[in-house]
């Protein structure tokens, strides 16, 4: 291989590590984007029950239940939805790192836990 070949090889691998950088920061961006998630709360249950999701993340919690609920931390502070009507929805930005367990303060029985990472 002479000189000029040596450097064409060169400059293609460099395009090559280029673009696939560029993937990878493209990856990377759209995984730090922040999501939404939804909790539907139906026949007295929180589903999902657990919801694990990245600091700055939303989640809307929707009520199709016939009668209002709340989802409530049980540690405080935290979060508090105060009586989400039949049909309405609440949405909380998570920001607070942790595991908070929370419930329903109509129907203690109703429990759900929301991860933070
Ligand atoms: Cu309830």
């Amino acid at each position: 291989m002479d000189c000029a070949n040596a450097l064409k090889t060169s400059s293609r691998w460099h395009l090559i590590l280029a673009t696939f950088l560029a993937g990878m920061s493209m990856m990377a961006s759209a995984a730090s984007k922040p999501a939404v998630h939804t909790v539907i709360i139906d026949g007295m249950q929180f589903s999902p029950a657990t919801l694990e999701i990245n600091a700055g993340d939303t989640v809307i919690w929707k009520n199709k239940d016939p009668f209002p609920h709340t989802a409530t931390s049980l540690d405080k502070p935290g979060f508090d939805s105060g009586e989400i009507r039949t049909g309405g929805s609440w949405r909380y930005v998570a920001k607070k790192r942790g595991s908070f367990p929370y419930d329903c303060t109509l129907h203690r029985t109703m429990r759900g836990v929301l991860i933070i990472k």
